[in-house]
């Protein structure tokens, strides 16, 4: 089986409802990046990058686009069930860009699927269950409302909450974490995710003032540095979110001990290859982490509960999807929905997803 041809396709997702914000953004429309790639052998596997606005990453939605289109002729007549020698060719073509690769990976592990009647999970290693729990992550909003949103999001029956802190005053995001941490129940986790936003001082003032809860603080500062310094300070978890920029960024937080936990993306870390040893990294060290991407459609949607569904019940954090803030499925009845907090494993081979010829207009780039 050969790589007969590669598409390229530039898709906008709009936010459905108000604009979704963290710390220091605010976005409104994701420009999402699509990959097909097509055998001769009639198959069709699907890709996808989508950062979350040009500031949360340092990933760039044009920029994604311009590096598959950079790696493409040299996949052509690559058998795509080599998935390994297809990463290969990718790196002898370009130096880093890991949504690009991220998203041509991604298509290639479909395709891998379909070609052998397998699931994308049970091929990175098996599925420990066939419904993974979604976490909710509450805007920056005022306390009680951040409290109210949290309540309702409980009740529907979500196992995990993060809430969005930071680009305010520090008291006012204590009195927020204190407020939606009294509304959950008992040994539910709350993550407070500054997203870079914090400073040294703020984070160790909040976590002298909020000693008490059990809360982890996702990614407070900018650099892992930052967070380093300070670390010896603090009386919570610190879980490494952006700053895991890469499988050589995560060794050094897992040499350190400087994560005790990931927020992870699979476009961030290079595909779900990188994400399957990112897991058993992180289950050597019994280090729990998330299975999301910034943003994204029913692809990525797809591929972060392939990849979510292989990890230890107990060291799974969740797999957060766009879907609840997007008014579209690429696939109307296999796209990933999450249902009372959960997601569904799909039982259909790759990705588990059937998208119909023509469903992105026409390509920005085609290759072969
Ligand atoms: C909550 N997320 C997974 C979605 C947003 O894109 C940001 C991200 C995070 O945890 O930083
Ligand atoms: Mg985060």
């Amino acid at each position: 089986m050969r790589i007969a041809e590669i598409h390229v396709y530039q898709h906008d997702l709009p936010v459905a409802g108000a604009a979704y914000r963290m710390s220091h953004s605010a976005v409104s429309v994701l420009d999402s990046t699509i990959v097909e790639v097509v055998t001769d052998t009639g198959l069709h596997g699907w890709g996808e990058t989508c950062p979350v606005g040009p500031v949360y990453a340092p990933e760039h939605a044009t920029g994604a686009r311009a590096a598959v289109s950079q790696m493409a002729p040299a996949l052509i007549g690559a058998d795509p069930r080599r998935i390994e020698s297809c990463r290969t060719l990718m790196e002898t073509a370009l130096n880093g860009h890991n949504g690009a690769k991220a998203a041509l990976d991604m298509a290639l592990w479909d395709i891998t699927g379909q070609a052998y009647g397998a699931r994308v999970c049970d091929l990175l290693g098996g599925a420990v269950r066939e419904s993974v729990p979604s976490y909710y992550a509450i805007g920056p909003l005022p306390p009680d409302e951040a409290a109210r949103v949290a309540r309702e999001r409980v009740a529907q029956g979500y196992p995990r909450l993060q809430m969005k802190v930071g680009g305010r005053p520090i008291d006012e995001d204590i009195e927020a974490i204190r407020k939606v941490f009294a509304c959950l129940p008992r040994g539910m986790r709350l993550a407070a995710d500054a997203n870079r936003s914090w400073n040294a001082r703020d984070l160790v003032f909040a976590s002298s003032r909020l000693r008490d809860l059990p809360v982890i603080f996702e990614q407070p500062l900018n650099s892992l540095e930052e967070i380093a310094a300070v670390r010896p300070m603090l009386s919570h978890p610190v879980y490494v979110d952006e700053s895991s920029v890469d499988l050589g960024a995560l060794v050094r937080c897992l040499a350190s001990g400087l994560a005790d936990g990931f927020g992870l993306k699979v476009t961030r870390l290079g595909g779900l290859s990188v994400m399957r040893t990112v897991r058993d990294l992180c289950a050597l060290r019994s280090l729990p982490h998330t299975c999301d991407d910034s943003w994204g459609g029913d692809i990525i949607a797809a591929a972060c509960v392939a990849i979510g569904a292989t990890v230890r019940p107990e060291l799974s954090e969740g797999v957060w999807l766009a879907e609840p803030y997007i008014a579209e499925h690429y696939d109307p009845v296999n796209g990933p929905r999450i249902e009372g907090g959960w997601i569904r494993v799909p039982s259909g081979p790759g990705l588990g997803l059937s998208i119909e010829p023509g469903r992105f207009g026409a390509p920005a780039a085609s290759f072969g």
